[in-house]
């Protein structure tokens, strides 16, 4: 019977080398348990890269064994495909192009030789574990040139991409040197995905006008086949984070965090470290509020949860360095001796903390300056159990398209977002309740697992269509 494999760049798993052995840690993010109904089922199982660089054939072995335990088959990366196809080519050339800031882009032809041979990796290490006729679901932007290569290798198989970032426009595409590589790249699926209809947009335009292949409602005519396009916007785990937000832990949590912060109002933020995410804005908005109403001070703190990511890469480090700078202004000119206006935290927390914080905050700013989805701001709705609170939400986030009743703001309108934090701290609590009721109604409706259901679903449908046209 035919199977189903899920790929990705990294495995749902953390690994740490202890006192000389491997520790698997199965990730709890929203993908892998959305996904966990798929690959966990049957002879299907997740291919990916377990996060390590691990030269050593015992250890390699060791891993091989360890994870087939838990239905995952690993793709092992050297130091220098960590350097050039990881943090090189995806997230030195693709990150800043797809997220449209064009002067972080790198045009490096020795790490775009490494994207190939890496995604040549993936493929192989697919095609010893994969039948003709299996399903095969790719992710995300590290691996856009692996459908293509599987559609070679195996013909009649029925493969899926996802992307979880943005497309961008053509006027973004057209400056990449290797476009029409990737754009191909790609079309070796049968079913394309985004989060929304502007990037599923955007991708049809450059095909059409990098590839030269058309379109028409969604549907690509490629060389005897049909390849449909469209937008999937993925939910979470709803349930998850309502159940967490009641649990005697979370609840016992925020009482103990309410003792320490008083009763003042307070904003959360969270991202990974990303320029993408619009931190330093934000901090500029929320300087202006404190110099504009003097009457908050004292009476209301930002949590600002910053997640270390891809610290070795430039763009990040300096970003790093100065978020650093624009907290110490703000605490040093407003700080008094029982109040500070930022906590600033550079790590994560575990997950009964991070709905503590969702739980007891009266504003979620999440005001990223480009965003493909944005789940952080999906969470804090979902965990909202009294229907309190506010969302402020950037127009630039693919949940921005669903969360109407949020404050929806443009990231770079500095006046905007900070009138937007002034109606957030002063809204009534019915208008609150009816905003949260409405955007809690979208999210428990379209859940994760909904997502997995209408993507496989739409994926067979295809394919069904596809078997029609070549039995004519
Ligand atoms: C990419 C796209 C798209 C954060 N801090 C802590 C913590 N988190 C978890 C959140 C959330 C996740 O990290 C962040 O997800 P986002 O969607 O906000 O952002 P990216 O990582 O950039 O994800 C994005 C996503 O893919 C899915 O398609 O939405 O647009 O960029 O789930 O809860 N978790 C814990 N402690 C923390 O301190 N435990």
């Amino acid at each position: 019977m035919a199977k189903t494999i899920i790929v990705s760049n990294r495995l749902p798993i953390s690994l740490r080398h202890r006192n000389g052995k491997f520790e698997f840690k199965p990730s709890a993010g929203g993908l892998a348990t959305g996904l966990g109904s798929i690959y966990k089922s049957g002879e299907n199982i997740w291919i990916g890269w377990p996060g390590n660089t691990i030269e050593d054939p015992e250890q390699r072995a060791e891993i091989i064994l360890e994870l087939h335990e838990l239905k995952m088959a690993p793709v092992f990366l050297s130091k220098e495909d960590v350097t050039k196809f990881y943090e090189g080519f995806s997230n030195e050339t693709l990150w800043p192009a797809f997220h449209y800031f064009t002067q972080y882009i790198e045009y490096n032809p020795d790490h775009w030789e490494s994207y190939r041979e890496v995604n040549r990796k993936f493929c192989d290490a697919i095609l010893k574990k994969a039948d003709p006729d299996d399903t095969i679901w790719v992710h995300d932007y590290q691996l856009l040139l692996l459908p293509q290569m599987l559609r070679e290798a195996l013909p009649n198989a029925t493969i899926a991409f996802f992307q979880h970032i943005p497309f961008p426009s053509y006027e973004i595409m057209r400056m990449i040197p290797w476009r029409q590589q990737l754009l191909e790249g790609v079309c070796g699926a049968d079913l394309i995905g985004f989060h929304t209809y502007d990037d599923m947009r955007h991708f049809l335009s450059a095909v059409g006008r990098i590839t030269g292949l058309s379109s028409e409602s969604g549907y690509i005519q490629a060389e005897n086949r049909i390849i449909n396009v469209d937008s999937f916007p993925m939910g979470i785990d709803y349930g998850k984070f309502v159940k967490q937000a009641k649990s005697k832990k979370t609840q016992n949590i925020v009482k103990n965090f309410r003792n320490q912060v008083g009763d003042q109002k307070l904003i959360l933020t969270i991202d990974r470290l990303d320029y993408s995410k619009g931190i330093p804005q934000r901090i500029h908005a929320f300087h202006d509020l404190l110099k504009d109403h003097k009457e908050l001070h004292g009476k209301v703190s930002m949590i600002m949860i910053v997640v270390p990511s891809r610290d070795k890469v430039k763009s990040y480090k300096e970003l790093r360095e100065e978020i650093d700078l624009l907290v110490g202004r703000i605490n040093a000119e407003y700080s008094t001796l029982n109040w500070v206006p930022v906590h600033y935290f550079y790590r994560s927390f575990p997950f009964e903390e991070l709905s503590a914080f969702y739980s007891m905050s009266d504003i979620a700013l999440v005001t990223p300056l480009r965003d493909g989805m944005n789940l952080v701001c999906k969470e804090y709705v979902a965990s909202r159990g009294d229907q309190g609170g506010v969302l402020i939400l950037s127009e630039m986030a693919g949940a921005s398209k669903e969360l109407r009743d949020a404050f929806l703001v443009n990231p770079n309108d500095r006046e905007g977002v900070k009138t937007a934090i002034h109606q957030g701290l002063t809204l009534d609590e019915s208008e609150q309740k009816t905003r949260m009721a409405s955007m809690q109604e979208v999210l428990q409706r379209y859940d994760i697992f909904q997502w997995v259901k209408v993507f496989m679903d739409r994926l067979e449908h295809v394919k069904s269509k596809q078997n029609e046209l070549t039995s004519k």
